[in-house]
This record gives structure tokens, sequence and C-alpha cells, in this order.
């Protein structure tokens, strides 16, 4: 749906800790411009990290266009600007007292959306679109994505999965790729991505991995796990482009990357370990089995969340591999050990290979999120 820069959107993204609300956002506002043709303002907290997903952006600019993306230094103070025809607040930030005046002010109506955080639980499809009664005339609604047709879908680029297949059947583009991060792949070696948070389980992971008789090479963005994998090592300060081994495993550092790289790192591997959100949806599009480590919440509301998400994605699998599955992530996410489990996966590794690839073409069958938004706003009008 092009043309429609006359419509304009503001996304408001407040960072609360590392790289999933910005990660998130700055997903959702490049596709919109990109795809839906429409003028997207992103006003962000904290310039800082923007610059990590986006080397390019001026940290102190209070405005710079990035990628069809006017970007807007959220200020305080906050300077009066006319609000846009749809706002979204992203995960419950609070917008500025002024410019909500300003929107309940202007002449023509307002769509305020508040873009949740992605959940497989059951109620999410209950409240998906839910309006928030407003008091000064506003409409607001709740926006949920999700992994079923009664959510808001899941961000994905209109041809996200054309390009990873593309890049898949070729070993060039491959090679060429993972020689660019500085990564020279040993023949027959599995490849694997580590991006978590830090984790008592890692060392028990590394054992088998060392131990066993599959080589495997793991590539590891900088990150907040390196303390944990430096211990394990047992050596000094890690930095990207260091190389270790122990036993058959291979561990490699890599430079944190841009989003679209980060995509063709996943595509690359045959497992990926990811986290939080942005990339957990990423790793589902590379159709590769994979590992979540949940960002963890108050009154462990996160173990709801990944038992959701694993009684979802386990559907159609068989007992063995969807038990291999859940005690992987299980104790990946108990900071429990791993050797058992890992071992369990091994055995069930064709499925899960296969299952990964379908799931995905079942996700990708559903409309993305900046579709459903776009979507929602045109039945609204
Ligand atoms: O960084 P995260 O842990 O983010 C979040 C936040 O903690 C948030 O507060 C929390 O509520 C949420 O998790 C659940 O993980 P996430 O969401 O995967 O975001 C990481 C982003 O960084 C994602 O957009 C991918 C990107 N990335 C790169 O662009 N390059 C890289 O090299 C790597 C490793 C990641």
């Amino acid at each position: 749906m092009a043309g429609n820069s006359s419509v304009k959107w503001d996304i408001f993204c407040s960072v609360v800790d590392n790289y999933g609300d910005i990660g998130v956002t700055w997903r959702l506002a490049k596709q919109l411009a990109a795809e839906h043709g429409v003028a997207v303002r992103l006003w962000l907290d904290d310039l800082g990290a923007f610059a990590r997903l986006c080397p390019q952006a001026d940290r102190h600019a209070a405005q710079q266009l990035r990628q069809g993306v006017e970007v807007r230094q959220w200020l305080l103070p906050w300077q009066p600007v006319q609000p846009a025809d749809v706002v979204i607040e992203a995960f419950a930030c609070e917008l500025p007292d002024a410019y909500v005046a300003a929107m309940a002010a202007r002449p023509q109506k307002v769509l305020w959306l508040n873009l949740e955080y992605l959940s497989a639980e059951d109620w999410v499809e209950g409240c998906h679109g839910l309006p928030s009664l407003q008091s000064n005339g506003l409409q607001k609604f709740f926006f949920f994505p999700g992994f079923t047709t009664g959510s808001g879908g899941l961000l994905r680029e209109r041809d996200l999965l054309e390009q990873r297949r593309a890049f898949q059947a070729d070993p060039l583009a491959r090679a060429q790729f993972l020689m660019g991060l500085g990564v020279a792949p040993i023949a027959g070696a599995r490849l694997v991505s580590l991006f978590a948070y830090e984790n008592r389980a890692l060392a028990s992971w590394l054992e088998v991995l060392a131990a066993e008789p599959q080589v495997t090479q793991l590539l590891v963005p900088e990150g907040r796990i390196l303390a944990d994998l430096q211990a394990w090592l047992g050596c000094a300060t890690l930095v990207a482009g260091d190389q270790q081994q122990r036993g058959r495993l291979h561990v490699q550092v890599l430079p944190f990357v841009e989003q679209e790289q980060y995509d063709r790192l996943l595509w690359s591997c045959d497992f990926n370990a990811v986290r939080g959100e942005d990339s957990f949806v990423r790793a589902q599009w590379a159709g590769r089995p994979l590992l979540w480590h949940i960002y963890e919440q108050e009154e462990n509301a996160h173990w709801y969340k990944l038992e959701a998400f694993l009684a979802l994605y386990t559907k159609g699998l068989s007992p063995a591999a969807s038990a291999a599955l859940e005690g992987l992530w299980r104790a990946w996410n108990a900071g429990a050990a791993m050797g058992a489990s890992w071992d369990a996966l091994l055995q069930v590794w064709p499925e899960l290979a296969e299952h990964a690839e379908r799931w995905c073409l079942q996700r990708a069958s559903q409309a993305d999120l900046a579709e459903a938004l776009v979507e929602f706003y045109q039945n609204w009008l």
C-alpha cells in the first residue's frame, strides 16, 4: 500500500534497558516508511542505544533522517509539535502531557495505540484491539503483537523470507557474509549463534559442546553473556574478533552489527540462541531450531510467557521432540544443567529443523504487524 505519505505516524519509544524497545520500534518505523509509504517520526529518549543499531546515527542530533524515518530526540522539556494522524506509544511509555493535549485539540481525530510486548498467552487475543477509555475524548486502543490470527501479528518485512531463502540457498553469499564478520567457517562444523543475558547454565552447555564428537563453531556477538563466557574459558576480557578453542568447541566473539546483518547471522547458523523479543522473532524467521532466553520479569511472569510459547510451538512435534525442546529451554531459563537436554535434542534434530521451517511458514501466512497496524487505522477511519 504505497503513496500514503500524507498520513503521518508518530512512534514514541522510551528505552528501558537493552535493545528490545528500540529494536522493535526502529524496525517498525523503517517498515512503515518503506512498505506503506507513510511519513514516520520516531521519538527516542536514548540516541546512544539507537546508534548501536544504526551506526550512522548522530547521537546528538535533535532531528535526523535515517532509512526513510525522521528520527527525533525526545527532549525534556517537551518542545511542542503538531501531532500525527496515528500515534503509537510503544510498551506503555508515557506520552508528554502537552503532546496528549495537542492530540485532543487537533481538529482531525487522532488514532492512539499502545503497542504492547509480545506474548503467546491465551488472553492476548481477547485484549488485542480493545479500547482504553480516555477522559479527554481521545480514542486509544491496545495493540498486541502475537503468534495467532486473533493478535496483531509479528514484525516481518514483505520480502524477508524470499531474501532469507535466497541467502540460505547460496553458499557463496553465506561464506562472503561470514568472511565480512571475520569468521572462517570450519568444514563440517555446526554453526551456532549465542545472544543471551547472563546465564548460569552456559558452562554446562559449553562443556557438552566441547566434549561431543561433532565440532561446534560458536559465534557470540558482544554483549551481556560475555562475562560468563570469559569465566568458563578462564580468560581475561573478550572483545570482538577474539577466538578460543576448548575440545571440539571453537568460540569466536563478533561485533554487534546492524539489524539486517544480524538477520544474516541467524540465517547462516544451524542453531540460534536468542533473547528478549525482537531477536527471538528474527530467529523464527530464520527457519532454524532455536533456544530462547526470555527477559526475566517480576513475580516470574516470564515463565507463563515461556510456557505459553512452548505450548504453541511444540504443537505437531513428536512427544520426544517436544520433551527435548522443552527440557532445553527450561534448563536454559532456570540456569540449570544443560547436558542431558542438549543430548536429547540432538536425537531429534532433523525433526526440529523441519519443524522450524514449517513454523516459520505458518506464522508468515498471517498479516505482519505493520500491515495489521495500517489496516487497523483504515478500519478505524
Ligand atoms: O535487547 P533485548 O534483551 O531487549 C528487550 C528489552 O530488554 C526489553 O526491555 C524487554 O522487555 C524485552 O527484551 C523483552 O532483546 P531483543 O528484544 O532481542 O532486542 C535486541 C535487538 O538487537 C534486536 O532488534 C536485534 C538487535 N541486534 C542487532 O541489531 N545486532 C546484533 O549484533 C545483535 C546481537 C542484536
